[in-house]
This record gives C-alpha cells, sequence and structure tokens, in this order.
C-alpha cells in the first residue's frame, strides 16, 4: 500500500470511529438511520457514468483505457450496466455472477429484480487506469416521456442504488440533447438531487458545434435545465470536451485545445477517485451529523414540551386526591360524626375530581401528542432562532426539509413519553465531530500526497451546527 492509500485508510478508518462512538448509537435511540455509505463499502473506489443514450459514455471509456472494450453507436443497442474492474486476465461475467459475489460488493442489487440482473455484465481487463478504480457504464437515459418501468426494472432507483456507492459520478450530456425532459430530468431530479458534490457535469462532442450561437444556446439550456433539477448555490460547473477519434471531422470552429485541456482534467476528476471516496466519507458524516443534532435538539425540546404538559396534569391529579385525603383526616382528626361525613364526602369529591382529571387529562395529553407533534417545524425554528438571526437561512431550511419527515416519523413511532433524552455531552460529541473533527480530518486530507486537483468543497467546515 503507497502512503497516500494508507493515509486515505487511516482517514476514513478515523471517520468510522466517530460513527461508531458517538454517532449511531444516539441515532439508534432516537431512530434516525443514516443512509448506506459508500465509506462502509468493500472494494475499489467506483466510478458511474450516466447520461443520455449516445452522450459518448463508452466512447470515453474506451478512449481511458486505450483498448475497444464498449461497444458504441448512435444507436441505443447497449442497454446493461457494465462494471469495468481490473484482474490480471480478461473475463466477462454475466449478472448472476456479479450478484452472487459478496466480495465484489453489488449483492445488494438483487432486491431489483431479476430483470435488472439479465441487464448486468462484469467486464475484467488488464488495463492500469482500472488498477485504483472501477468503472461503471450505463445504458443512456431515453429522452421521453417513456416510463422507467417499461425496461422491467425501476430505473431510476438502480441508478440511485449505483450513484450511493459511487465516489465519482460522471454526467454526460450531448450537443443533441443537453438534458431536457423525461428520464434525464426525473433521473436528476429522484436519483441525483442531493449527490452533486461527487458529479462532474460533460458537455461532450464539442467539435459538432457549427457556430458559436449554437454552442451557447446548448451550454445555456444545459445550465438552465441543470439549475432546474440539482439544488446548488452556485452556476453547475461545466466541463466541454470532445473525444478524440475518427468521428470528428473537419475544420473545427471552437478552440480544441482548450477542450483538449478540459478533457485531461475531468480524467484527472475520475483518477481521484479514490481521495474522493474520503471526502465523500467525510461529507457525509458532516453531513448526517449534523443532520442527527438538529434532530436531537428538536425531539428535546419535544420532549421537554410534553413532559410540561404532563407534570401539570399529574400535579392537577395529585392535587385533587390530596385535598380529598387532607379533607378526609381533618375529619378524622376532629372525630365528630359531621366531621366524619364531610371527610368521607372531601374525600370522594376529591377522588372524583382526581379521577376525572386522569380521563380528561389523558385525552387532552393525547392530543397535546398530536399537537406538539404538528408543530416541530415551529418547534426546529424555535430551537435554531439564533442560528436564524444570525446565519444562513436558505441552508437551515434546507436542513429541516431533508430531516422533517425521518424526525416525524421517529417522535410518532417512538411516542413522546418514550423520547430518550439527549444528554448535554451527546450534544457536545456531536458538535465536536462539525465543528473539529471533520474539518481537522479534510485539512489532514488536503496535505497528503498528490493532491494536484482543484476538489469541490460544497460542505462548509465553518457552520455551528
Ligand atoms: N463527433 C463526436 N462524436 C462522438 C464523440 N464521442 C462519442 N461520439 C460518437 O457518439 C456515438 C455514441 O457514443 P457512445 O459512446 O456509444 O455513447 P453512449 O451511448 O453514451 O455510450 C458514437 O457513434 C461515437 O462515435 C465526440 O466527442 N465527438
Ligand atoms: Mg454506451
Amino acid at each position: 500500500m503507497n502512503s497516500a492509500s494508507s493515509i486515505l485508510e487511516r482517514l476514513s478508518s478515523q471517520a468510522r470511529e466517530h460513527y461508531s462512538n458517538s454517532v449511531d448509537p444516539l441515532a439508534a435511540n432516537l431512530m434516525f438511520n443514516r443512509e448506506p455509505d459508500p465509506g462502509t463499502r468493500r472494494g475499489h473506489p467506483l466510478v458511474l457514468l450516466i447520461g443520455n443514450h449516445s452522450s459518448g459514455k463508452s466512447t470515453l471509456i474506451n478512449y481511458m483505457l486505450g483498448r475497444e472494450i464498449q461497444n458504441t453507436g448512435v444507436a441505443p443497442t447497449d442497454d446493461d450496466f457494465t462494471v469495468l474492474s481490473h484482474g490480471e486476465n480478461d473475463e466477462e461475467r454475466d449478472g448472476d455472477a456479479l450478484v452472487s459475489n459478496p466480495d465484489l460488493g453489488f449483492a445488494e442489487l438483487r432486491k431489483f429484480g431479476p430483470s435488472l440482473v439479465s441487464h448486468l455484465k462484469l467486464k475484467v481487463r488488464n488495463a492500469p487506469f482500472l488498477k485504483e478504480l472501477t468503472l461503471i457504464d450505463s445504458p443512456g437515459m431515453i429522452d421521453s416521456a417513456q416510463l422507467s418501468q417499461d425496461r422491467g426494472y425501476d430505473f431510476i432507483k438502480v441508478v440511485r442504488w449505483f450513484a450511493e456507492q459511487s465516489d465519482v459520478i460522471l454526467l454526460l450530456f450531448d450537443p443533441d440533447k443537453p438534458g431536457t425532459t423525461g428520464e434525464t430530468l426525473t433521473t436528476l431530479k429522484d436519483a441525483l438531487s442531493d449527490m452533486s458534490h461527487k458529479m462532474v457535469i460533460v458537455l461532450n462532442k464539442m467539435d459538432q458545434f457549427q457556430t458559436l450561437h449554437d454552442f451557447a444556446r446548448a451550454y445555456g439550456a444545459l445550465c438552465w435545465n441543470l439549475a432546474k433539477v440539482i439544488p446548488t448555490k452556485d452556476v453547475p460547473y461545466i466541463h466541454n470536451i470532445y473525444i478524440p477519434g475518427i468521428w470528428v471531422q473537419g475544420e473545427q470552429l471552437l478552440p480544441m485545445d482548450d477542450f483538449d485541456q478540459a478533457r485531461d482534467k475531468v480524467i484527472q476528476e475520475i483518477k481521484h477517485a479514490p481521495k474522493r471516496r474520503i471526502q465523500n466519507i467525510l461529507t457525509r458524516l458532516y453531513e448526517h451529523s449534523r443532520q442527527l443534532l438538529a434532530h436531537s435538539k428538536v425531539c428535546n425540546e419535544a420532549r421537554k414540551t410534553y413532559r410540561q404538559n404532563r407534570r401539570h396534569w399529574r400535579l392537577g391529579i395529585s392535587g385533587a386526591f390530596l385535598a380529598g385525603v387532607a379533607g378526609a383526616a381533618a375529619a378524622y382528626y376532629l372525630r365528630s360524626e359531621d366531621g366524619l361525613i364531610l371527610g368521607g364526602s372531601i374525600l370522594a369529591a376529591g377522588t372524583v375530581v382526581a379521577a376525572l382529571l386522569f380521563l380528561l387529562g389523558r385525552n387532552s395529553m393525547a392530543r397535546r401528542e398530536k399537537e406538539i407533534l404538528d408543530s416541530l417545524a415551529g418547534i426546529y425554528a424555535n430551537v435554531f432562532n439564533r442560528d436564524y438571526v444570525l446565519g444562513d437561512q436558505a441552508d437551515l431550511d434546507a436542513l429541516w426539509d431533508r430531516i422533517k419527515d425521518r424526525t416525524h416519523a421517529a417522535i410518532s413511532t417512538l411516542g413522546m413519553s418514550n423520547l430518550p433524552r439527549v444528554k448535554p455531552s451527546q450534544i457536545k460529541a456531536l458538535e465536536h465531530i462539525i465543528k473539529t473533527s471533520v474539518p481537522k480530518l479534510r485539512s489532514e486530507l488536503h496535505q497528503s500526497p498528490k493532491d494536484e486537483s482543484k476538489e469541490s468543497e460544497t460542505a462548509s467546515t465553518g457552520r455551528a451546527f
């Protein structure tokens, strides 16, 4: 293992420790589970290529590997997901073999059904490019309103699965179809919307533009469409490239040197998949800790409000009952007949009032529980009142959007009276991960060898939570 990969291994094992020491136990208590993480996956870093059919995915793979491995062509002939990995001898295996071998890390794909498995392929090749990473070629998205179910499996869910596992997602477009309608848009929105931090967006076939006007139109359309489906603060960065080959013909209008450099940069981004893996793990740790912290604070506040109400109710019951007992005791003390009758009546009245309070209170506590559940958004806004004044409001709103369904489900499943209290030390541990540990690991990653790329940073490291 070279020093770069040993640093990466050390950083990822530190991230795993944070999960197992402070994050996962609390998340399990509060029913706030995290999604599968590429860091828990064994095997090589993964690079997923996705895009319209005929956008040049397979051509780019062949170019990078320096061999004709994937079929290419204008017609949408290849409708398989192909896993390309390294091995001494060339070998081809079908989907069954791919999902049957747990060491390969694709066994979970079986859950999408036999139709998908029959559209999976493993190609082992002795190509140096594949030594550090595994590539996944995908069937093109069809730019029409056609339903994904037509394929016999849920295309969107499958893409999401691959995207979650991947460390770099290469999203390819070509001038003909800059991501306009149908499956492309749905896939971007439903399968890739929260994956922008690992996405590399490429507009291919630059050689095909006849006029600058054509280029500006296609580029603008792509930006416009991406902005609608990928929620980022900035305009998404688009790499404009072409892939050299006999298909590139005629006099070129645009400066091809620039596109050569852009292609080299895209290939560098792909080669940085191992480093991206750690970056993604750190981003996930940061994001999940932030979400869990917000979830914990909302749970604590809901629990406190509920318990305050319950205390008033219980005090009322105990008060009425104690008043009855006190009255009875006073009468007993006086020992007069009238006193006994009066005492008995007071005790009876106290007990009746206590019982009534109990019954009414029980209903109203159930109502109160529902009211609190319905007002979680307000509780969140109150808890983060200070951050709303001082911080980034859109970011806080987005955080609530991401957790609200899970927070609601967790509280209603656990029940307000069974919600565990999150201790200040647990809150502190999460804050420490967010404010100190992740930034420290990030800076170690930047200082590690072979850091030539300007990797995209999506998660800020300085936020208060
Ligand atoms: N002019 C031009 N054609 C390209 C370029 N890249 C790929 N092609 C062609 O586009 C067609 C589709 O490519 P392919 O790799 O099969 O697309 P896929 O469906 O995304 O895998 C093929 O005929 C390629 O030769 C490029 O940069 N310029
Ligand atoms: Mg292809």
